[in-house]
């Protein structure tokens, strides 16, 4: 099957309106093609430097320009890092995430010991993704060559929207990363937030940005808002999760080879719904009891749903 990255605005909307079961079909076809059905990959997260970020983005809580009361942690060591990827594995994980709390990547000592850190996990024969903010075409290549498999950076909402939720950078920067990471052959791990107050067409418009990346990225992952109190989203009216549905059924039926990822606010969504985020094609989650710095449900949780809907956690790389 050829990929299309030319997705209309119109073919787009189309496909997000269908009756639910029909939308849920098509998704389930496009899934079959490429992945198992019964199969989810767990990933892990860690906040490797947390708090503090000079950006400004609404919904989080470790922006420097609100107080939602998150302790601010410096850089951690690669020893314990090391560890809590070890942890990660021995509880199923194939993928570790470490995330920081920067608005860029600057060269010097900081980046030096991130770049041991991925060493590191890449040794433990896991799949190893960063989320560093902004990187220059050096630092993505650096990276590569100490053994990054994915780099997240998200497009987060549609452009449009953008300038409601982040004001100290623009689409365009978040673009220029991904294509440095592209260029370096990492693979992309991009996605966005549902539930920021955005509409249908915010949502059809974020999925076009993300269809029309060539290739598709190989990691999209769909994120539910983790209300933080004291960001400007704090208080943002909870979300349908039929649209979370909708969204991952969408994004599947056009990027059909990539690995959706049910991200951020399962603790927000019932079992049932998520079970529909399967059916809908999502063949990826995060395990263990803490995203960065919000709580998830934890790993035995996780391994007694897959274990009741009679699926199983994607085996090792
Ligand atoms: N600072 C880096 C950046 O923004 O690219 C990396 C870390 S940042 C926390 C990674 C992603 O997590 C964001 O792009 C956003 O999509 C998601 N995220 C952050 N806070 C969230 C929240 N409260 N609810 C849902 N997703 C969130
Ligand atoms: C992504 O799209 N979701 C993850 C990961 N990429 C880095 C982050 C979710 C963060 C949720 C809020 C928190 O725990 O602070
Ligand atoms: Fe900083 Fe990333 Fe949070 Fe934005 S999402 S404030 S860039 S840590």
């Amino acid at each position: 099957m050829v990929m299309r990255h030319d997705w209309s605005r119109d073919e787009i909307r189309q496909i997000y309106r269908l009756p639910l079961p029909e939308l849920i079909f098509q998704a389930q076809v496009a899934h079959r093609r490429f992945h198992r059905p019964e199969e989810v990959q767990l990933c892990s997260l860690l906040s490797i430097k947390t708090g503090g970020c000079p950006e400004d983005c609404s919904y989080c809580s470790q922006s420097a320009h609100y107080k939602a009361g998150v302790a601010r942690q410096e850089l951690m060591n690669p020893a314990d890092v090391l560890h809590a990827a070890k942890r990660a594995k021995a509880e199923g994980s194939t993928r570790f995430c470490m995330g920081a709390a920067w608005r860029q990547v600057s060269d010097g000592k900081e980046f030096d010991r991130v770049l041991e850190m991925v060493r590191g996990v890449a040794a433990l024969d896991m799949e190893v993704c960063c989320t560093l903010g902004m990187l220059s075409e050096s630092q993505a290549q650096r990276l590569k060559e100490a053994g990054l498999s994915a780099y997240n950076h998200n497009l987060d909402t549609s452009p449009e929207f953008y300038g409601e939720i982040i004001t100290t950078r623009v689409y365009e920067d978040r673009l220029r990363t991904i294509a440095h990471v592209r260029k370096a052959g990492i693979t992309v791990c991009c996605g966005g937030i549902l539930g920021m107050g955005e509409t249908d067409e915010d949502r059809v418009s974020l999925l076009e940005q993300l269809s029309h990346l060539d290739p598709h990225p190989e990691s999209v992952p769909i994120n539910m808002l983790v209300p933080n109190a004291g960001t400007p989203l704090g208080g943002a009216e909870e979300l349908d999760p039929l649209v979370m549905v909708r969204t991952i059924a969408t994004a599947r039926i056009l990027m059909p080879a990539s690995r959706v990822r049910l991200a951020a606010g399962r603790r927000g969504l019932s079992q049932e719904a998520v079970t529909l985020c399967f059916l809908a094609g999502a063949n990826s989650i995060f395990s263990g009891e803490k995203l960065l710095t919000t709580p998830n449900p934890g790993s035995d949780a996780d391994h007694r749903l897959l274990e009741t809907l009679g699926m199983r956690a994607m085996q090792g790389a």
